[in-house]
């Protein structure tokens, strides 16, 4: 019984070491990519003056940390035309970006609540 309680308890220890480690988020951004936050200035299917052949977002984006630490305003390709689907100018959305070999491109698009 003292056995089982040495063994619990060597256990409970372990549980609380491993929490911070636990605490983490459960999926971490991957190498190249990030999340952002920002409002939608303009939706641009193609052809755009921005880019004759893919979608194309502007947006005024909020500080991505780890690529760009200040907000601005800037256009980004899109990986889909699919994405803009309930999105329109003024909305907050959240966005996926990935770096690809020819673009900072978003892949995901979700609309905040304001
Ligand atoms: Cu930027």
């Amino acid at each position: 019984m003292a056995r089982l309680a040495r063994r619990l308890s060597g256990l409970l220890l372990l549980i609380v070491l491993a929490a911070p480690v636990l605490a983490q988020p459960a999926r971490p951004t991957p190498k190249g990519a990030w999340r952002g936050t920002g409002t939608v200035l303009a939706i641009l299917p193609p052809p755009s003056d921005l880019h004759a052949t893919r979608p194309v977002i502007v947006l005024q984006h909020d500080a991505i940390p780890g690529l760009m630490e200040e907000a601005m305003a800037m256009p980004f390709i899109v990986a889909s035309p699919a994405l803009f689907e309930g999105i329109r100018p003024g909305d907050r959305v959240a966005f996926g970006l990935k770096d690809v070999p020819d673009a900072l491109l978003v892949i995901s698009i979700e609309r905040l609540p304001r």
